[in-house]
């Protein structure tokens, strides 16, 4: 049954699916929903997903919502992008929901301020905070990756890569002054060399 990821693909969670799909050499249909291509707060979508948000993954039977719910359903359906041992496995869960709890909350002011230019989103104090919440956390990463360590969880590439390497890609590709960051730029080379990884971290799409 061919797996049906909803979801436009300029969405930062959207993307983290397509890339594990293909790094997994996962086949699928995807159909785009996500404002402004197609109102996903209409029954039909809110019927698959009831806060209205992409991506969505259909597989036969299953509609999953929560990217990273649905790397990590990918990652075990099959056997792959997770670590086997129960240590390196715990330590990849723990970057991928730090992805969605931590690094992904401060960036939102910052990105419609500089990169959506969103109308309303000229507040330079406001601004400011959300660069300096989000460069902390940023800096945590750094502390992870600085001593040449080739992907967050250790020597393996897993789906918590794929959730942080988007997330760095939108860092790297939102202007502001940022500080100096070897391990971070080195990782984000390793990922974007990746084939997978550059499809889906293209100038386009921060
Ligand atoms: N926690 C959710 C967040 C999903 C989310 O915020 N999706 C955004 C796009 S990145 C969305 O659906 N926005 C409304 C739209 O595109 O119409 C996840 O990780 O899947």
């Amino acid at each position: 049954m061919t797996l049906k990821i909803l979801g436009r693909v300029t969405s930062i969670n959207v993307r983290k699916v397509l890339w594990a799909a293909d790094e997994l050499g996962l086949g699928y249909e995807r159909e785009d929903w996500g404002q402004p291509m197609r109102d996903p707060k209409v029954p039909e979508f809110l019927a698959l997903n009831p806060n209205g948000q992409v991506p969505v993954l259909i597989d036969g039977d299953l509609v999953l919502w929560e990217s990273n719910a649905i790397l990590i359903y990918l990652a075990e359906k099959t056997g792959m992008l997770l670590p086997q041992d129960l240590p390196g496995r715990g330590l990849a869960l723990q970057w991928l929901i730090w992805q969605g709890t931590e690094l992904n909350p401060p960036w939102g002011y910052a990105l419609n301020a500089l990169v959506r230019k969103t109308p309303g989103f000229n507040d330079a104090d406001k601004l400011a905070d959300s660069i300096a919440r989000w460069s902390r956390v940023m800096l945590i990463l750094e502390a992870q990756l600085a001593d040449g360590t080739p992907y967050v969880a250790g020597a393996s590439f897993s789906i918590a890569d794929i959730a942080i390497g988007l997330s760095v890609h939108r860092w790297m590709m939102t202007p502001f002054e940022k500080p100096a960051m070897r391990g971070v730029e080195a990782y984000y080379g390793r990922l974007k060399a990746r084939a997978a990884g550059q499809a889906w971290m293209g100038a386009g799409t921060p």
